[in-house]
């Protein structure tokens, strides 16, 4: 049988971790919705990979590491892993993996037991697997894997591309991140190797396939905690006979979060009816995901609301209602259940920071400080050139918050403090300082 354009396929699939459970899933869901824990995490997610594999008739699997997570949970990772392996044997599909930092021991012995199962470079090595495809198409994986659990030094470079067949790197690795003790290799080193494309684990945040080859990271299969936000899942590989790549990323993990922002305009000042605004809210973002929704088999939310508030206390009872029934957070679209984890307060008290300004008091040149943060656009009473005056805030907010460990979200690429978010930071901690020396005095004024 000939096909008018030969392929080959490969399904990629990140980091899996398999042996742990995804956090912050609403126990309630067990009973109102029979969703347990485990329908949502790796384990389910792994089923999802081998109908797929099996599904779209790919020529191979490639397991770019860490697909389980560590000593304490290797007992039932592997018998997962082994049973999704012993599937695509039986499908003809064979399987080609690089060690990751979480699973040293593990994956060099499965690769012993499953003879269809290929370890590239094992204990730190480099080494090739040929993908046979249509019509005689092949392609070349090419891997390295974790020998110990940290390599702070470059596993490259690699060897040279195959001399007939477009060569695919597989790589656990930390990618410009010099200092990692994740095999940290640059995107230079990588260019040079002169490879069709690479794929990368270790980084959950998946990254964008793209048609150029570039490297990028394959992202955790599913999201294990609210942070890993957005689609997660398997990526399908084509690369055909003029070396054409199509690459598309399968939205098959079972759970998926994201993250809303409410301004405090739509919240009202008096009385607010926070449970239908919340719900609207997730209801229209999952109207938006429209059809990637398909597989989701629940969509977890932290909300978080922002602005500033004439009486914060309204707002305070508000969400302190809804959360005391955490089981009214939960709505269905199709067939994915919506559900909020968590409701961030980060409104601040609506002040009148230019007449606060007037004042030599404390307060008012607090006020004067975060007028200057905020780039207020007039004239500032009491400060005759903001800039300067701001250059020195931000820059003694550096040094303060650069002792802060885990401030990983101020930091650009290049590991710098972001000026604008410094002073955003600051001017919110500035507005809450002011709205605690403020709620403070009316209490002292009351009890005097
Ligand atoms: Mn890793």
């Amino acid at each position: 049988m000939s096909t008018p354009d030969p392929q080959v396929k490969i399904l990629f699939v990140g980091d899996m971790h398999l042996g742990v459970l995804p956090s912050h899933i609403p126990p309630h869901l067990a009973e109102t919705r029979q969703l347990r824990a485990h329908d949502l995490g790796p384990q389910a997610a792994w089923k999802r990979v081998i109908d797929a594999a099996i599904e779209h008739e790919v020529h191979a699997v490639a397991l770019a590491g860490d697909l389980v997570d560590g000593n304490n949970a290797l007992f039932e990772a592997f018998g997962l892993l082994e049973t999704g392996l012993r599937r695509l044997q039986k499908a003809g599909i064979p399987v080609v993996a690089v060690a990751g930092n979480h699973d040293t021991e593990a994956l060099p012995r499965l690769a012993e037991m499953i003879e269809t199962l290929h370890l590239l470079g094992p204990g730190g090595t480099w080494s090739s697997h040929l993908i046979s495809g249509e019509n005689k198409l092949k392609v070349c994986l090419t891997g390295w894997s974790f020998p110990r659990r940290h390599v702070d030094t470059s596993p490259l470079p690699a060897p040279a591309a195959h001399a007939h067949h477009p060569t695919f790197g597989l790589l656990h690795a930390d990618l410009d991140q010099s200092s990692s003790l994740y095999a940290p290799v640059s995107s230079q080193e990588l260019h040079s190797a002169g490879y069709r494309a690479w794929f990368l684990g270790h980084i959950h945040l998946p990254g964008a396939p793209n048609q150029g080859g570039q490297p990028f990271y394959l992202g955790s299969v599913t999201g294990l905690h609210p942070g890993e936000t957005g689609l997660h899942g398997p990526v399908l590989v084509k690369i055909n006979a003029q070396e054409k790549l199509t690459m598309q990323r399968l939205p098959l993990a079972p759970l998926r979060w994201e993250n809303i922002v409410i301004a405090s305009d739509e919240l009202g000042s008096e009385t607010i009816d926070l449970l239908p605004l919340l719900l609207h809210h997730i209801d229209a973002r999952a109207q938006a995901l429209g059809d990637s929704l398909v597989h989701t088999r629940a969509l977890g939310f932290r909300v978080t609301l922002t602005g500033t508030m004439d009486n914060p206390s309204h707002l305070r009872k508000a969400i302190d209602q809804v959360m005391s029934t955490r089981e009214n957070l939960v709505t269905d679209r199709r067939g994915t259940v919506l559900f909020i984890d968590k409701i961030f307060n980060q409104t601040t008290l609506g002040l009148n920071l230019l007449a606060m300004a007037r004042d030599e008091s404390p307060e008012g040149l607090l006020a004067q400080r975060i007028l200057v943060l905020e780039h207020f656009p007039d004239s500032i009473p009491g400060v005759d050139d903001p800039e300067p005056m701001r250059e020195i805030l931000i820059s003694q907010g550096r040094q303060a918050l650069a002792q802060v460990d885990g401030q990983t979200p101020y930091l650009n690429l290049q590991g710098h403090l972001e000026t604008e978010e410094i002073a955003a930071q600051m001017a919110q901690s500035g507005r809450r300082a002011l709205e605690e020396i403020l709620s403070r005095k009316e209490v002292g004024y009351e009890a005097g």
